[in-house]
């Protein structure tokens, strides 16, 4: 038995799990190989779910192959924001990063399927989807970008925050300029709610909402806490319009250079990290309301979500018929 002839597919399949394959991992993890440190980068800092699943991910790499493989990570934006990383791990400057799907729907349009405002219907459905035959194509489609996708981390809902009023209604946000991640498909959805969308990098948020370029932003909330929006724009609103997960890519430049056992222990630590990610996240969501709640922030919970739904219908059926296909067998998925 090889690993091809393992014939590998799907998320699940993604490790290659059982005795046989430990015994294999094992027998082959000391076939001579170059060693490699696989640079990483995050927007977040070191406690924040996504890079302790990346910390976990390095030091399973560095026990099973004594040290050959390692990850260092460049945490808490040391590399600037999302879209320049992934330049750099296209180009094969940079191994490895974590990003929001958000900014990979630039590079592989079919993603933006998942930026839709209120498409997921409940976190099990997004789940679901991502970790079915529908988020495993997409991976592969990330080739064509030049990046190999290892897998979808967990990032909860985003809602809206400002530094002018408290936000209830589809109304409240009229006139508010909002930063969004840098992919137009967010603009557009601002701008249906009656605000004005500005794509703007994460490390430069903090400036432009001190500056008033822009009044707010959206978010989840341990990115509105750890990020410290909190302290600039407090009046935060669970309007919940965005579940877009995160994602761990890879370099297909570098990733074509590894031998198939390197490959195929990146992917077991890849799986292994996301599944501690997902462990993560919900404490951390707990976590940062309650920090928010010490903070005197008082997040804005009844929200009557129909109004602000039916406002960005546009921007699904927009985009819809781009990915009509997609959004059809990803309604049918349960959850
Ligand atoms: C966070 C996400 C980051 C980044 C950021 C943003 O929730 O974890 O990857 O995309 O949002 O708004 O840019």
């Amino acid at each position: 038995m090889t690993l091809h002839s393992l014939n590998l597919t799907g998320a699940a399949a993604r490790f290659l799990g059982g005795i046989a394959g430990a015994t294999m991992i094992a027998g082959l993890a000391s076939a001579p190989a170059f060693g490699l440190e696989i640079k990483s980068s995050d927007v977040h800092p070191p406690d924040y779910p996504t890079v302790a699943a990346v910390d976990y991910m390095g030091e399973l790499l560095d026990k099973w192959t004594n040290g050959r493989l390692t990850v260092n990570i460049f945490h808490s934006m040391q590399l600037g924001g999302e879209k320049e990383a992934l330049e750099q791990v296209q180009l094969g400057a940079l191994e490895m990063t974590r990003v929001s799907v958000g900014v990979v729907g630039p590079i592989v349009a079919d993603f933006n399927a998942f930026n839709l405002p209120y498409f997921f219907r409940s976190r099990e459905h997004m789940f679901n989807v991502v970790d079915g035959e529908i988020g495993e194509e997409l991976l592969q489609k990330l080739a064509e970008g030049g990046l190999i996708g290892l897998g979808y981390m967990d990032a909860g809902s985003r809602s809206f925050y400002n530094t002018v009023h408290p936000v209830r209604t589809v109304e409240d946000l009229k006139g508010l300029k909002l930063r969004v991640m840098q992919n137009d498909i967010f603009v557009e959805m601002v701008n249906a709610l009656g605000g004005n969308g500005l794509p703007i990098a994460y490390n430069e948020l903090i400036p432009a909402m001190q500056t008033g370029v822009v009044d707010g932003a959206e978010n989840n909330p341990p990115s509105y806490e750890s990020g410290k929006h909190y302290e600039i724009a407090g009046f935060y609103s669970l309007t919940e319009h965005l579940m877009v997960p995160e994602i761990l890519v890879f370099s297909k430049t570098v990733w074509d250079t590894l031998t198939p056992v390197d490959q195929q222990l990146i992917r077991n630590a890849s799986v292994l990290a996301i599944q501690k990610e997902r462990e993560l996240w919900k404490a951390r969501e707990q976590k940062s309301l309650d920090a928010l709640a010490a903070a005197g922030i008082e997040v804005i919970t009844d929200i009557d979500k129909g109004p602000f739904i039916e406002a960005t219908a546009p921007v699904r059926e927009k985009y819809g018929s781009d990915f009509a296909d997609i959004l059809k067998r990803a309604e049918a998925v349960g959850g």
